[in-house]
């Protein structure tokens, strides 16, 4: 047997001196560089007695060695749970505990305020700072830069990424090695990407956008990637002569449009751009054309799934649509009471099979069973059509969600916090136009009888529970919500009132 995901991406990188990540300051890691290192804390792990299918759920930032401790799970036969460094401890608790994961990996500052979430869901605990610094590193430095490959089989599981859900708690999407594997080699052919490639990667790596679009791309091409903490435009516009290629969600397109620096002679040497994980403007598509002659590449895909579809490298790419689905993937548009396909140019809800699609959702056998049929098309919840040229557009969301600067925010979460609160009676949280973002939530509140709510105490609560970018940037207070004759609130209704809460 093998680990084909680790052969695939790591193990034949072994011995390679070619660069691998390019960091802001100048210093070069070299493919085998990379793998070494992965080694060394696939050893720890050995140390630390974990065992293959065992959890290592890591809340760091984002570092070559938290890339690298991906690389080690995924070598010793574990599953690895990325967090988004914005979560609070009391949102860290719930995955760490839902998942059972054995070891814990966060940043020395938040170790105190963890060491309880650790101890209590039994999970071991080491630190990792935004260097790599920390306990685990101490301990990898023990060890040689050699580990015997787990054997995994292609439905082994290789990552959990968790997923809020519209009604309750957050699930965890389980991968396999070959979801991650199918979608890596499909998009690497379909948008080009070889050995010569140099990729920008400014995005975060606790996602499926940065973590595997972005990275396993570019294991599996061989190319380099100019590793940046974060989103720094000038960083971004400094380094771009140098590269080739640049993954983003739509904010990133919108912050180079709107510096002074970036022209068209900068953009000479690239050859793509690629945006997902939020709908792109066409207006977007189209100032960035105009300025650069870049037609930016758009596709469409989800957690659960990977990448579905893309618009094409050769050919048409076009704007308002997330092209037709990759090869290997089928997707069809259904009538979301019926789930029976409807004709084309119909909007439905956007259901989609293929090797992309995910195992289900870790220990919920139902949530599972209502969004994955038993004949494994995975109900997106997207809205959308096929038109005339086979192009899929999304024109909406079944599903209550807001998308803020390519994260997800799912209302209900927040409406629980609120509603928890004595002064308030309900609460309606919206998502409303927002220039650099996409869309940001708005909380609406009903005051409960003969109440009146601190507002400012409100959106200091959420703060203290809440990652910061769930949080509202406005709460409203309004003496009720409107209702259909079923009793439902109409978000649509808030939406259109609110909707020039940002406007400049
Ligand atoms: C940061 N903040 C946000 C935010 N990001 N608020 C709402 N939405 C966001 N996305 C808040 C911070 O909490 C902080 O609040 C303030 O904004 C400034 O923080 P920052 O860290 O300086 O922000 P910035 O660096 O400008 O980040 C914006 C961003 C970043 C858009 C660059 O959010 C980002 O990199 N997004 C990418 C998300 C992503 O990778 N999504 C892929 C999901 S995978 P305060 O109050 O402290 O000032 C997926 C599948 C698919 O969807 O198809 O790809
Ligand atoms: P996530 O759960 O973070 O994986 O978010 C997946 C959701 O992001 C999808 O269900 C879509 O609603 C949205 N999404 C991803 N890519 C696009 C895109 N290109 N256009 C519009 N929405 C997108």
């Amino acid at each position: 047997m093998a680990n084909p995901l680790y052969d695939a991406l790591f193990g034949k990188h072994a011995g390679r001196n070619t660069p691998f990540l390019l960091l802001p300051e100048g210093h070069v890691i070299t493919h085998a560089g990379f793998v070494d290192v992965a080694a060394r804390y696939a050893n720890v792990f050995t140390e630390l007695g974990l065992a293959a299918g065992d959890r290592v759920a890591v809340q760091i930032e984002k570092s070559p060695d938290a890339l690298a401790l991906y690389a080690a799970c995924v070598q010793a036969g574990l599953v690895f749970l990325p967090l988004n460094t914005a979560y609070m401890p009391a949102e860290v608790d719930y995955f760490v505990t839902n998942s059972g994961a054995k070891l814990m990996v966060c940043d020395p500052n938040k170790a105190e305020g963890l060491a309880p979430v650790a101890t209590a869901a039994n999970a071991q605990l080491e630190t990792m700072d935004i260097t790599g610094k920390g306990s685990l590193r101490d301990r990898a430095a023990t060890h040689p830069a050699s580990f015997a490959t787990v054997d995994r089989a292609p439905d082994d599981l290789a990552a959990f990424l968790y997923t809020s859900g519209t009604t309750g708690r957050s699930k965890g999407a389980m991968l396999s090695q070959q979801n991650l594997l199918s979608n890596a080699q499909t998009l690497t052919k379909h948008w080009g990407f070889t050995e010569r490639d140099v990729l920008l990667h400014a995005l975060p790596i606790f996602h499926t956008h940065g973590l595997f679009v972005a990275t396993n791309i570019m294991l599996l091409a061989g190319g380099a990637v100019i590793w940046m903490p974060r989103l720094d435009v000038d960083q971004l516009i400094r380094f771009m002569p140098q590269a080739t290629s640049l993954m983003g969600v739509p904010t990133f397109y919108t912050r180079l449009l709107d510096h002074p620096e970036f022209t068209k002679d900068l953009t000479r040497d690239m050859r793509l751009f690629i945006s997902g994980s939020a709908p792109l403007l066409a207006e977007t598509h189209r100032s960035f054309e105009e300025r650069t002659g870049h037609r930016i590449l758009e596709r469409y895909g989800m957690t659960e799934t990977n990448m579905n579809t893309s618009n094409p490298l050769d050919g048409a790419r076009r704007a308002g649509t997330v092209g037709k689905p990759l090869p290997g993937v089928e997707l069809k548009v259904c009538d979301p009471d019926t789930g029976a396909p409807l004709p084309q140019g119909e909007i439905g809800v956007i259901e989609v099979r293929g090797p992309n699609v995910f195992q289900g959702y870790w220990q919920m056998p139902d949530k599972t069973a209502a969004e994955l049929r038993d004949d494994g098309f995975f109900i997106t919840g997207d809205l959308g059509l096929i038109d005339d040229q086979g192009y899929v557009q999304i024109v909406g969301r079944g599903k209550d969600l807001i998308i803020s600067g390519g994260y997800n925010i799912y209302p209900k979460e927040v409406e629980t916090v609120l509603d928890d609160q004595p002064d308030v009676l309900e609460s309606a949280v919206i998502g409303v136009p927002h220039g650099d973002l996409g869309e940001c939530p708005v909380a609406v509140i009903v005051a409960a009888k003969g109440a009146a709510p601190d507002l400012e105490a409100l959106s200091a609560l959420l703060q203290s529970q809440l990652a910061r970018f769930k949080c509202p940037r406005k709460l409203l207070l309004v003496d009720a919500l409107p209702r259909n004759t079923m009793g439902k609130v109409q978000k649509n209704v808030l939406r259109d009132e609110y909707a020039q809460t940002f406007a400049t």
